[in-house]
């Protein structure tokens, strides 16, 4: 079994992770992981983990191009065809600095197939699966404008026509995102992925997703910057016996779950070794309890990328709800032993901490104040200019059932008008008895009660349990467009659960 860092992807990455984790010496690339199948026909389990390819900002810049293409690889020994991005299993890691500016040039590489654009589309259409080629991109948790050519997940790029029907198609089948991350970003970790309505819960089940990370002055504290960093990304790929993923229906099955595209790969630590692990919840829809285990010590430093005011050890399991992510240190035992770290009810054991013999490092677990940003600021009640009520609901049942927000599925013909700098309460009620996990573009909102989180917690995502309700207030600051929420469960985004906002 051997892993492979292309000679085409080194390249591609500039510095990339390989280069940053020869010092650490155990860190691998994630390529083509896990080639052959167990003798027993078991998948491969306890392969070193891989680490997603990276790519990092240069001069205040990251340019680059990534090709929506189908690719075969291996997921745990058995071969897959999937929908990816440039050949990987997972995207690669976009590494840039508060401040730099993003440039995506995404190109449809996906076979022909005749679509409309998300707000041609005939309204009996819209909110059933559809149209698994076409596609398009949003950055997860990401303050950046949504009108193009930023964060615009109404675009629509169609597959490249076949020779004949060029005349056809009249939407691009690329497109050149461009995006300034503000000075005063939060730095954290964030995440990339697919938003065409209708194929987002399988694309992003299958893999189009990648890991991207804002750096600034929360990762210039000494203690921060001396851990080594370890990109989880957490995927939840669902295939039929012949390893391809080509009907929604799919989508609804229980399956294993992935880390960086690995089944229970294991992650090698040092006594007394401290990491950093950048968490993402790119599941399709299955929601983790991350527990790192009891000897080890904590200190979660970002929700869904905002800085908490302090590190805080992690008193128990943390929720992670799909598009949920984590910014934690961790330090590990100074004996050496193996060590499940367990993802929760129906999802068991993510990976496993193999801390090795060897002399103990003396890494300090930082637990000081991290750096404040405006942008998270706690929200006071003489801010707030509006409340408002939702109702996330369904209606009809299987095959496609549909999913409402106030009693109505999505249509981007109705959006929502907020003017510029409103500050808005939210007391948002699941009505139905199955976790949405709610989902604002843009902007982050703060937590005031439910979701099983801390109020004051600044999150871009959080749980609805069933039945249950939330309320957390957000400010509609700096950025004009049209942007949505929805639910982050994506089959039921792709249903219906999805509403749009116009910021004026
Ligand atoms: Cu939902």
């Amino acid at each position: 079994m051997t892993f492979s860092i292309s000679r085409r992807a080194l390249l591609e990455g500039g510095l990339c992770a390989a280069a940053a984790a020869a010092g650490a010496g155990t860190m691998l690339l994630l390529n083509r992981p896990a080639k052959g199948r167990a003798a027993d026909g078991l998948p491969v389990t306890g392969q070193p983990l891989a680490q997603p390819h990276e790519v990092r900002s240069k001069n205040r810049l990251l340019a680059t191009d990534i090709h929506a293409r189908y690719a075969r690889h291996d997921l745990a020994g058995r071969p897959v065809h999937l929908r990816g991005y440039d050949g990987l299993p997972v995207g690669r890691t976009l590494r840039l600095r508060a401040g730099d500016e993003l440039r995506l040039h995404l190109h449809n590489d996906l076979p022909w197939e005749a679509v409309e654009g998300t707000c041609t589309t005939r309204p009996d259409r819209e909110n059933v699966p559809h149209a698994f080629n076409a596609t398009n991109m949003h950055l997860h948790g990401l303050h950046v404008s949504p009108m193009q050519p930023g964060d615009d997940i109404l675009l629509t790029l169609a597959p490249k026509p076949v020779s004949g029907l060029e005349k056809k198609q009249t939407l691009p089948s690329d497109y050149r995102y461009a995006y300034q991350i503000p000075a005063d970003h939060p730095p954290g970790t964030y995440w990339y992925h697919a938003h065409h309505h209708g194929s987002v819960a399988l694309q992003v089940s299958s893999g189009m997703a990648g890991c991207l990370i804002v750096e600034g002055a929360v990762d210039d504290i000494p203690e921060i910057r001396a851990a080594r960093e370890v990109v989880l990304m957490v995927q939840s790929q669902t295939v039929d016996p012949d390893g391809t993923c080509e009907r929604e229906a799919l989508l609804e099955q229980s399956g294993p779950t992935y880390v960086n595209a690995q089944l229970q790969p294991v992650l090698t630590m040092k006594p007394g070794e401290v990491q950093r692990w950048r968490v993402v919840n790119a599941t399709h829809d299955r929601s983790l309890w991350l527990a790192p285990p009891d000897v080890m010590g904590t200190a979660l430093l970002c929700t869904d990328g905002n800085p908490l005011p302090a590190a805080k050890a992690l008193t128990g399991p943390m929720r992670l709800v799909p598009g949920n992510r984590a910014d934690l240190l961790v330090r590990a035992p100074q004996r050496a032993g193996r060590y499940a770290v367990d993802g929760g009810p129906n999802i068991g054991t993510l990976f496993t901490i193999v801390v090795h013999e060897a002399p103990a490092l003396d890494q300090v677990l930082f637990t000081g104040a991290l750096p404040s940003y405006r942008a998270l600021e706690p929200i006071r009640d003489e801010e707030v200019t509006m409340g408002r009520r939702l109702e996330f609901g369904m209606t009809g049942g299987p095959p496609h059932p549909t999913y409402t927000i106030n009693g109505v599925p999505f249509t981007c013909r109705d959006p929502w008008e907020i003017p510029l700098g409103a500050v808005e309460e939210w007391e948002i009620y699941n009505q139905t008895n199955e976790i949405h996990p709610f989902h604002i573009h843009v902007n982050p909102f703060q937590m005031l009660s439910g979701g099983l989180v801390e109020p004051g917690l600044w999150l871009d995502t959080v749980e609805l349990p069933p039945n249950k309700r939330v309320r957390f207030r957000t400010r509609f600051a700096d950025f004009r467009g049209t942007f949505v929420f929805h639910c982050h469960t994506l089959q039921h985004e792709d249903m219906g659960m999805m509403q749009a906002i116009t910021v004026t």
